[in-house]
Order: structure tokens, then sequence, then C-alpha cells
């Protein structure tokens, strides 16, 4: 393999432990961070994903609590318990596992969240403050790739990025990230003309969309960082939106899946739950 792999589960183990010596800090002052973590309905992977953000607090010393609610709960009841939580002094982030099942709305349940205790920075405050350059809470993933590249200690300025899918949770922060980082940023969607030649020109190359193996080696340009961000699971198995056998002869630096970018993830919002104290 040509690549440099890049091990986002050590990194993201070592974040972990930084942040365990952290919270024992903020306890020796008397206060302990705490996140409620609202899961609605029977999702599979929302379920794997949640039991790891709960296993991330127990591991740093963060107090957790998760609210399982039925998928049939009303619009109301959710927006009630958000609106406990967020008066709850003793819980300093809120995340919301997305997607929610189908007839509640993700907008209104976001929006009603305290922009303070925002850990996933979904909120429409957070992402204003992401645009316009003012501090505030940044969502997990797009943070977590930040931090991989960043570590690969090569500076991002100038540099061509190009990240393929623009959703609010991964491709729109990712670019808007990239772009506070004085990198050029295009971003490729279903409607992009061709995502190929576009894909050719990056540097770094942010892959978000959930197609299995989607990018392959001629989409690459040799030496290029590709940073794979899809999950998509194959009779059992995880694969990513980069053909990684193939990518990984032509990169320069490449994460795999899994241990590239969920693992990060889940540390940048133990990260944000620390802060939130802070
Ligand atoms: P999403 O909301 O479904 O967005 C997918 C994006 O890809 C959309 O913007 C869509 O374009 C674009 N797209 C679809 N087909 C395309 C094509 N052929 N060419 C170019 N663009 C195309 O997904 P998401 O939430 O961003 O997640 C993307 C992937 O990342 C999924 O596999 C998800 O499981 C994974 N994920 C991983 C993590 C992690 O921590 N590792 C976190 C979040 C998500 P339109 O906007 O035009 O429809
Ligand atoms: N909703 C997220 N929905 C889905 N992978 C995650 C994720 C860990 N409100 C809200 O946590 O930030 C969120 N906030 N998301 N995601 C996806 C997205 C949300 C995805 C993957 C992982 C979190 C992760 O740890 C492991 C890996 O790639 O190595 C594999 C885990 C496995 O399935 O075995």
């Amino acid at each position: 393999m040509g690549a440099q792999l890049i091990n986002g589960k050590d990194i993201a183990q070592s974040i972990r432990k930084e942040l365990k010596e952290k919270v024992s800090q903020l306890e020796a002052r008397g206060k302990k961070p705490g996140l409620a973590v609202v899961l609605v309905g029977d999702d599979p992977a929302s379920a794997v994903y949640v039991r790891q953000k709960k296993r991330a607090c127990k591991e740093i010393g963060i107090y957790s609590e998760e609210h399982h609610l039925p998928e049939d709960i009303s619009q109301d009841e959710l927006l009630t318990l958000v609106d406990r939580l967020n008066k709850d002094p003793n819980i300093h982030g809120i995340l919301v596992q997305l997607p929610l099942p189908e007839g509640l709305d993700e907008t209104e349940v976001i929006d009603a969240i305290d922009p303070r205790k925002d850990v996933d920075g979904f909120h429409p405050i957070n992402v204003g403050r992401l645009h316009i350059g003012e501090k505030g809470f940044v969502p997990c993933t797009p943070a977590g790739i930040i931090e991989l590249v960043r570590r690969l200690e090569v500076p991002i300025s100038g540099k061509k990025v190009v990240v393929v899918g623009r959703s609010n949770i991964v491709g729109k922060p990712t670019a808007a990230l990239f772009l506070r980082e004085n990198a050029t940023v295009t971003i490729c969607h279903s409607r992009t003309k061709d995502v190929f030649e576009e894909c050719r020109q990056a540097d770094i190359l942010v892959a978000a969309v959930g197609k299995p193996h989607m990018v392959k080696k001629e989409w690459v340009k040799p030496g290029a960082i590709v940073i794979d961000v899809g999950i998509n699971r194959i009779d059992g198995r995880l694969v990513g939106d980069v053909d990684f056998d193939e990518v990984k002869e032509v990169a320069g630096a490449i994460t795999p899946v899994p241990g590239g970018v969920g693992p990060m993830t889940i540390a940048m919002l133990m990260k944000a739950t620390v802060a939130a104290v802070e």
C-alpha cells in the first residue's frame, strides 16, 4: 500500500485520554459534565452509535443519561423533553440522535435545543456562527475530519478541497470548516455535472455520500489525502464510500472504514460536552 493509513481509532483514543484528565480536573473544582442522549425508535445503527457515545462518556467520566423513546411519540412530547433538558443544570450537552422516525419534525426539534447545549452544532445559531467565524459548537463529524487532517501536519491553507455530499450534518459544515482553514473548497452533490473530474483535482478529497465504493482510484490525484466518511453495511460488513483497496495505492494518506472518521465523531462529541461546561 502506498498511502499512509490515518488511524482514527488510535487518534480518538488519545483524545479521549486527554479529556479524561481534563474531566478529573473539572471534578476537582466541583464540576461534572453531563450529556443527555435522546434516541427515538429502534433504528439498529442509531442504537449502536448511542451505545458507543454512552460508553465513551463512562470511560471519560462524563455523566450521561439516555432517553429512549418509542417511535410513535408525539412531536409535543419530544419538545417537552428537550425543554426539560434545556433547564436541567446537570445536563451541559443535549444530543438528539438523527434521523428521527417519519412524522417527527427534525428541524423543529433541533431549533428547540438551547444553543449553549447544542453539542452537535446543528442549531441555526451555531450553524450561523460557524459561517461567520464566531466561536460556537461545530458538528462532530466535520470537526473530527479537520482534526485528522491537521494531525498529518501538512498545511490546509491554499489546498484544493473537494467535498462530495452536501448534507447539513456532514458535507456543508465540512466545507465551511475547510474554508475557515483557508482551503479552496468545492462541494459536489447529486446534480454536479462531472463529480469524477472535480474529484481528480482535489488535494484533499472528502467522500460523504453513502454509496459503497463510489470513489475509485482514477478519481484520486496521486498523493491526495482521502477522507472516507461513508458508513455502508453490506452483508453485515462495514464499507466506506471509497474503494479502499485500490485507492490506497494512489492516495498519499487515507482513512479506513471502520476505524477512521467514525471514532473521531464520538471523540469530538466528548470534547464538545467538556467544552460546554467550561
Ligand atoms: P445524506 O444526507 O444522505 O447526503 C448524501 C449526499 O450525497 C447528498 O448531498 C447527495 O446529494 C449526495 N449524493 C448522492 N448521490 C451522489 C452522487 N452520485 N454523486 C455526488 N453526490 C451524491 O448523507 P450524510 O448524512 O451526509 O452521510 C453520508 C455518509 O456518511 C453515509 O454513509 C453516512 O452513514 C455516513 N456518515 C458517517 C459519519 C461518521 O461519523 N463516520 C457521520 C455521519 C454520516 P443531494 O444533496 O443532491 O441529494
Ligand atoms: N445524529 C450523528 N446520526 C448519525 N463508526 C453519528 C456515527 C459513530 N444527532 C446526531 O454519531 O453525530 C451525530 N449526531 N451521527 N454517526 C453518524 C451520524 C447522528 C457514525 C459512525 C460512528 C457515529 C462510528 O463509531 C465506527 C467506525 O467507523 O469505525 C463503526 C461503528 C460500527 O457500526 O461498528
